[in-house]
């Protein structure tokens, strides 16, 4: 049994997914991280990096303690292998899905997130217009990034399905947000469809949706608590 430490954004999703898809067991923790839950000493310690998600694997193969494992990427590699499918473990095709995760956790998570970070800002923080238009060309290309790829392959690793569509699926389903057109990219909007109407697919992404709050709808106090939780983070020293 796998426990999942887990609130409902793009990655956290990219875990459900890959949970969904295997059909194997799993129990949802919610970590609310508008509440701080991820600085929770006994969270600190399974993430040093105070972000989810974070996996326990109760069972692990060598039949030792519980592991627990956190960095979205390394997690669905480590659930992947462990199962057994979903992450072809033959040398080139390890080596096809591994550089697509890598380029997930790397470029698309990390630009698409400051696209959505500075888009959401609005005038009321200043001028965020270069910040914009920086992290919307970004987006832009990364999504021809996707889309050349998938104009001479069915899937991003190749000819079989695996992690690496699952971990970059979550993060494309606001395009339209990231300032971007679908009929742009029609080799992405194909596979973009094709991964949409998996039933796995819709049941990881609706994990958890009955915890997710419309932080807008918020009175402003609480608005302004979890921005400066959120947005002002700085480094937390160790005791000694
Ligand atoms: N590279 C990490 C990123 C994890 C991450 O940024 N998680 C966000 C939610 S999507 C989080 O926990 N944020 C808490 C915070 O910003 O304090 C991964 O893929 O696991």
């Amino acid at each position: 049994m796998y426990d999942l430490h887990y609130w409902p954004t793009p990655n956290g999703k990219k875990v459900t997914i890959l949970l969904e898809e295997l059909g194997v067991p799993y129990r949802v923790v919610p970590l609310n991280i508008q509440r701080g839950d991820q600085f929770k000493p006994d969270l600190l310690r399974m993430n040093p990096n105070h972000r989810m998600p974070i996996l326990v694997d109760n069972a692990p193969a060598d039949g030792g303690a519980a592991l627990s494992i956190f960095e979205s990427g390394a997690i669905m590699m480590y659930v992947a292998e462990k199962e057994g499918r979903f992450f072809p473990q033959t040398p080139r095709l390890k080596a096809e899905v591994t550089q697509w995760v890598i380029w997930q956790m790397a470029n698309q998570g990390p630009k698409l997130g400051e696209c959505g970070h500075f888009r959401r800002l609005g005038e009321a923080q200043g001028d965020q217009s270069y910040a914009v238009r920086r992290f919307t060309d970004e987006a832009n290309r990364l999504y021809g990034v996707l889309n050349n790829r998938l104009h001479k392959h069915r899937w991003l690793a190749g000819d079989e399905y695996t992690i690496a569509d699952m971990i970059c699926y979550p993060w494309t389903i606001n395009w339209k947000f990231q300032g971007q057109d679908i009929e742009e990219f029609k080799h992405f909007k194909r596979w973009h469809e094709e991964m949409a109407a998996r039933p796995a697919v819709a049941k990881g992404m609706a994990v958890g949706s009955d915890l997710s709050v419309d932080v807008t709808k918020l009175p402003p106090e609480e608005q302004a608590r979890i921005r400066k939780l959120m947005y002002n983070q700085r480094a937390i020293p160790v005791a000694g």
